[in-house]
């Protein structure tokens, strides 16, 4: 242990700790902007200067360990001064346009220079900041060159979290910026849409291309009749922006605040969670009996995010990927089948919104194969953030709204279908089903609950009817690069292989409100999602009566050629 003292208090930490982290053993906070616990402690901004005795220059608290015996004053005449210089630095190559910038009052370099006082810049602008023109605006990820401070915070995110390595330092001296790395544009770079690296940016550096506008269009046609599905994951962390409580923002209130905005239809993806239980656990059961999975297990096909790493980084193993599609797409299939048909519209008249969790969405809303006749199974995705932002541009306050019931039929789901939200889930609810479709009983709902918790890689084997099943659970791009480098080299073998892409799951995912705090909350959502699980009266997709009914009048069953068409893709596009 190592002793020393911050504002006149006596600390004792592990020795290699952080000044940074001693001080907060003794709540005291000491100001900071790029650092990242665990990811990124490079001292890139130097907010967190604070003053050593016995030192001539100021120490950034973030990256120095501290020594026995050491003295650290963190609001010093030097240390306030250097904090404010340096903020007042960032700032002038900052486009402080607040009023337009989808990170006011979520900003922590705002909330910094307003904690600091700064009422006016003592240094030259130093804009625009812009190396390649302007930043296309029809791809889901939008970089802003006059906003990035670079931290780098997104290029230590994709590089150590998600091992893609998309983002770069550019440029020189005063011109240095961030930038797409290898010289690439972002649309041809290997992007997989994750959105992890707009949750982790601390201003409006990075943020998603914004769709809020055209639902409002949409909402406003007389044509049109607006559907909207509502994913897992977004009924975790909504009212974080409005200062809920999870318990308190309900899918109740989400219900009758999509009704203010104007939708005819409110809905739920977890309605489509259930169908593709159906879908997805046939073709392993399916796969598995006919022995085709002796190499390579099936993965799952819901998170685009990891479709779109798979298929840039392992194009050849694309056809392991389950055929069904994402419950967002399955959704917007149905609604524009079986719905408009019970409805006697037809498919063009239904107009259907996602909310969604994640940025990756939109671009699989946008793929051909994911389209019936040409028409797109949804026509728009909106993140969890975009819903927050035209909730408040409607001044609508969850808070003060009733709880109402959601549509039927697409509205109806069951606790199997919540659980999709988080990292395991698409696998526990696989294995509650294929366990009844195999034994011809329902298993204890909480049977599986091995896959739950545990490292961003884990493993779990189970026996269905006496069938061994060897099942694999990954969240995080860089932990599903591990897992498919050890599958190559023959040290593991699994039958089934769910991954997601963000951390946590779809709970932790890139269109989630983002903390300012920097905390990561994907584990209080996802514990969220299973609580909702364990008060829902049906706990299994196979027992979900909508779904049920949709075979019956509809689909007939599960890999049925109407559900090929319907509900399945080759993922080649
Ligand atoms: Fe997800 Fe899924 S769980 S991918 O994370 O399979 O986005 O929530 O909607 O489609 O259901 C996201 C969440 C979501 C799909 C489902
Ligand atoms: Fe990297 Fe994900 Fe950001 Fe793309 S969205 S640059 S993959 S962190």
């Amino acid at each position: 242990m190592v002793t020393m003292t911050i504002d006149g208090l006596t600390v004792q930490v592990p020795e290699g700790t952080t000044i940074l982290e001693a001080a907060k053993t003794a709540h005291i906070r000491i100001p900071h902007l790029c650092y990242l616990k665990g990811i990124n402690e490079i001292a890139a901004c130097r907010v967190c200067c604070v003053e050593v005795e016995g030192e001539r220059a100021m120490v950034t608290a973030c990256n120095n360990p501290v020594k026995e015996g050491m003295v650290v004053h963190t609001n010093s005449p030097r240390a306030r001064t250097t904090r404010r210089t340096n903020v007042e630095l960032i700032l002038s190559q900052h486009d402080c346009k607040c009023a337009t910038c989808v990170r006011s009052g979520n900003c922590q370099l705002q909330a910094i220079a307003n904690d600091l006082g700064i009422l006016s810049l003592p240094y030259e602008s130093q804009l625009p900041r812009g190396l390649r023109g302007a930043w296309t605006t029809t791809f889901p990820l939008y970089h802003d060159y006059n906003k990035c401070i670079k931290c780098m915070r997104c290029i230590q995110i994709c590089d150590k979290v998600q091992s893609l390595s998309i983002w770069d330092l550019a440029g020189t001296g005063g011109r240095t910026t961030i930038d797409v790395s290898d010289n690439r544009v972002i649309k041809d770079s290997d992007c997989a849409l994750c959105g992890q690296c707009i949750t982790h940016c601390p201003v409006g550096g990075l943020r998603e291309r914004d769709d809020t506008q055209r639902a409002f269009a949409a909402l406003a046609d007389p044509d049109k009749i607006t559907v909207v599905q509502v994913a897992p994951a977004v009924r975790a962390a909504w009212g974080e922006a409005f200062g809920l409580k999870r318990e308190e923002a309900t899918m109740g209130r989400m219900a009758a605040a999509l009704r203010r905005l104007g939708f005819q239809y409110v809905f739920d993806t977890n309605f489509a969670a259930d169908l593709t239980i159906m879908e997805e656990g046939s073709e392993f059961l399916h796969r598995l009996q006919a022995g085709g999975l002796t190499r390579w297990p099936m993965f799952t096909s819901c998170c685009p995010g990891w479709v779109r790493f798979l298929k840039s980084q392992y194009p050849e193993l694309t056809h392991q990927l389950s055929s069904a599609k994402s419950p967002q797409q399955m959704f917007g299939s149905v609604a524009k089948s079986w719905f408009a048909q019970t409805l006697g519209v037809a498919p063009e008249k239904i107009f259907c919104v996602s909310i969604m969790p994640c940025v990756a969405k939109k671009a699989e809303s946008e793929l051909p194969t994911m389209a019936v006749d040409g028409r797109p199974d949804v026509d728009l995705v909106l993140t969890t953030r975009e819903l927050v932002r035209i909730l408040r541009a409607d001044k609508l306050d969850p808070a003060l709204l009733p709880e109402e019931e959601p549509d039927s039929p697409l509205g109806v789901h069951t606790g199997a279908g919540v659980i999709f939200g988080a990292t395991g889930g698409v696998m526990e609810a696989a294995l509650r089903t294929a366990a009844y479709v195999l034994t011809g009983k329902n298993p204890d709902p909480d049977a599986f609950a091995a896959v739950r918790t545990g490292p961003g890689l884990r493993e779990a084997a189970f026996e269905l009817a006496g069938i061994p099943v060897r099942c694999a659970v990954v969240s995080g791009l860089g932990n599903a690069r591990k897992l498919i480098e050890r599958l190559k080299a023959g040290k593991v073998h699994y039958d089934f292989v769910e991954v997601m892409a963000c951390p946590g799951g779809c709970v932790g995912g890139g269109g989630q409100p983002i903390s300012v705090e920097d905390e990561e909350l994907y584990g209080v959502r996802g514990q969220r999602l299973y609580d909702l699980d364990r008060a829902e009266p049906i706990r299994f997709s196979h027992e979900n009566p909508q779904v049920q009914a949709l075979y019956r009048d509809f689909l007939g069953a599960p890999l049925s050629q109407k559900a090929e068409e319907l509900l399945h893709t080759d993922h080649k596009a």
